[in-house]
């Protein structure tokens, strides 16, 4: 298994605003799901703080939240000093489900990442997405644009890291 980073984001890399994820996409939700299964998943302190009470801790994963503040306690869920101690905890098999902050320190240790486009224009979006460099990310899987059962347009792409090994 691998490292893989799972977000939504907007046509500009927006995934939140607020401390919410300023779209409805049922559809999106289920494949969050789907993706992050029954494994590990790591997050941050505030995107742990945003899911909301009756899904905290995410349901049959083991559920890490990353924060730099001593004696932070999360029920339900193990807390680790960073990202480096949460990958300790995993192994390398985990799915990093965000936000901002996380992602970034994520990238580099990720083999995988599994985005969802929303077809919309986040205003004043406080969150984003990490930049993705097609130079080092191969989009191997470009899925079909959707409609949501709300009516926003969606898509799902798959990017894994290009391996320079062979070149
Ligand atoms: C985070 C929720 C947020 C608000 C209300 C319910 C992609 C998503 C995320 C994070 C979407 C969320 C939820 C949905 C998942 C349910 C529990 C309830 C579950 C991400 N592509 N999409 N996200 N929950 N990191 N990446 O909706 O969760 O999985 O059991």
């Amino acid at each position: 298994m691998s490292i893989v980073l799972v977000w939504a984001q907007d046509r500009v890399g927006a995934i939140g605003r607020a401390g919410t994820i300023p779209w409805s996409v049922p559809e999106d939700m289920a494949r969050f799901k789907e993706l992050t299964g029954t494994g590990a998943v790591i997050m941050g302190r505030k995107t742990w703080e945003s899911l909301p009470a009756r899904f905290r801790p995410l349901p049959q994963r083991r559920n890490i939240v990353l924060t730099r503040a001593a004696g932070y306690w999360a029920e339900g869920a193990e807390v680790a000093a960073g990202l480096e101690a949460a990958l300790e905890l995993t192994g390398r098999v985990a799915a990093v489900i965000g936000g901002s902050e996380i992602y970034t320190a994520a990238l580099e240790h990720a083999d995988e990442l599994r985005v969802t486009e929303i077809d919309v224009l986040v205003d004043a979006a406080d969150a984003f997405a990490p930049p993705i460099d097609l130079d080092r990310w191969e989009a191997h899987q470009v899925g079909q644009w959707q409609y949501s059962r709300t009516g926003t347009l969606y898509r799902f792409v798959d990017y894994r890291r290009i391996d320079y090994r062979n070149r």
